[in-house]
């Protein structure tokens, strides 16, 4: 059997899979200069898909990991990348093809996979309690060397993590350092069940909560204040019979209803409180925080499904005026008669992937930054992300970067100047596509001017895919926190 990937959308040009390990030392800075005093590294993660899928039509959801890392010293900056070996990595492997089939469905599996862990690490790349974890939501994290990149193992918390599940968005409260985080389909694809814990800032479990949603759905991203946790019950819908049947993981439910879940922070699950709303999507939070009374919850909302790999079950065609998603607020009254919650319209242009100062998780904030998909203003052949935004939440002022003519953005990243530096104090990094080129470029903004030109552009001699999601780690946390 010749490896060979299908002529198919997501295989093919840009997004054709990469396969490669890279280490590269010193990359070019083909424009500007790196800050001399930046000390961290960008951990990022994409996913790659290593052999052909198993199944027709597959997308990028089902690739492997493939975590990188930009070690930024002295002015200079270092790339590697690695592909995290998970169990199911590490069996592909041994027989050089896909063994493991469709997207979370265990039932399009070669029968000698039948029970080991699905998980591909491929969806966000954290630090926390002296470890890195690289995750996906359908499964434990791996554990990953910071320095080297490689695979330790999978990482359940020494046991303690009960749920089959983890979620790819933890939350890390600044002021304590405790790491909120829970895992949906946690006894088993397709169950409504969701395990809510919160780690101490070692990373040992001080918290442990069960709690059943009111539907069985993905449950990508949740909101954690202070005093509160959220977790968005949004109608993209999972069902065990279609898994049987050998259908789609999820489908978007137009007829349900989304449910905000309130807790408050280390609560007992039997205590939630479901808010409900009209039909909508929504995945990414870009921050929350909460009065003691209401909770505020920014998140770009759209009228229908974001993705157009996951059918309608209504049958309707994907449509892509409905899945632009505008960054919104939520206020949730925990103190009021009514069981609904309001929203109300943040940003002008539709967007995705919101970040913000990430030493104000859980707190009020003040600024975000997101990749937009549409500036009528602007002229731009093509299509998806191709401009960087940041808004100014007190203010609604925005400022754009636009890095060129067939370019992609990925996930924009806010970096403090220092370890002491103000919000909005350092830059944004993002890793640019430019496809004419078949190249990639890891750009670094003036956050406080993401419209002034690049304070540096670090020119890649190759083509990182379109990723999700990644962190900094400063020296400083790195060396303090280190365990290993
Ligand atoms: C996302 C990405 C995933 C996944 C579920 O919203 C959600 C992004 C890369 O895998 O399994
Ligand atoms: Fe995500």
């Amino acid at each position: 059997m010749v490896t060979r990937f299908p002529d198919q959308p997501g295989f093919t040009g840009f997004d054709a899979p990469m396969r490669v390990e890279a280490d590269l030392m010193d990359v070019e800075v083909s424009q500007g200069a790196i800050p001399e005093n930046l000390e961290g590294t960008y951990y990022r993660v994409v996913a790659d898909f290593q052999w052909p899928p198993k199944v027709d039509g597959d997308f990028f959801f089902n690739g492997d990991g493939m975590v990188m890392s930009f070690r930024f010293s002295g002015g200079h900056a270092d790339f590697k990348s690695r592909y995290v070996r998970t169990p199911r990595f590490v069996a592909q492997a041994k027989e050089r093809r896909a063994l493991f089939g469709a997207y979370r469905n265990p039932y399009t599996d070669d029968p000698s996979v039948a029970g080991m862990s699905r998980g591909l690490a491929n969806t966000n790349v954290f630090w926390h309690g002296g470890k890195l974890l690289s995750s996906k939501e359908d499964s434990p994290p791996m554990m990953i060397d910071p320095d080297t990149l490689e695979t330790i193992g999978e990482h359940t918390f020494d046991g303690a993590l009960t749920s089959q599940t983890s979620t790819a968005h933890p939350k890390i409260d600044p002021r304590t350092g405790e790491m909120v985080f829970f895992g949906f389909a946690a006894k088993g694809e397709t169950t409504p069940d969701i395990a809510y814990y919160e780690a101490d800032s070692r990373g040992v479990v001080i918290h442990e909560t069960w709690l059943r949603a009111p539907y069985s759905s993905m449950v990508h991203d949740f909101a954690v204040t202070q005093n509160f946790v959220v977790f968005p019950i949004i109608p993209l819908t999972s069902d065990l019979e279609r898994l049987k049947a050998g259908g789609p993981h999820y489908a978007w439910d137009p007829h349900k209803d989304v449910y905000l879940g309130v807790l408050p922070r280390k609560g007992n699950g039997a205590d939630i409180r479901w808010y409900r709303g009209s039909n909508r999507f929504a995945s990414h939070i870009m921050g929350a925080h909460d009065d003691g009374r209401h909770i505020f919850i920014d998140t770009p909302v759209s009228e229908s499904n974001f993705f157009p790999f996951f059918p309608d079950l209504s049958g309707a065609g994907y449509e892509a005026e409905k899945a632009k998603g505008y960054l919104s607020r939520w206020t949730i009254d925990t103190m009021g008669e009514s069981n609904g919650f309001t929203e109300t319209k943040i940003a002008r242009y539709p967007g995705e992937f919101p970040r913000m100062d990430d030493r104000r998780e859980t707190l009020p904030y003040n600024w975000g930054v997101l990749a937009l998909s549409d500036v009528p203003e602007q002229e731009s052949p093509g299509r998806g992300f191709r401009w960087i935004s940041s808004i100014d939440l007190n203010t609604g002022h925005s400022q754009i970067y636009y890095p060129g003519h067939d370019c992609s953005v990925a996930e924009p990243l806010f970096v403090p100047a220092h370890d002491n530096a103000e919000e909005r104090e350092g830059y944004v990094f993002v890793v640019i596509g430019r496809h004419e080129e078949m190249r990639s470029d890891l750009v670094i903004l003036d956050a406080a001017h993401l419209d002034a030109p690049p304070v540096a552009t670090l020119k890649m001699p190759l083509r990182i895919r379109s990723g999700l999601h990644g962190n900094w780690v400063s020296a400083t946390e790195l060396a303090r926190e280190r365990t290993a």
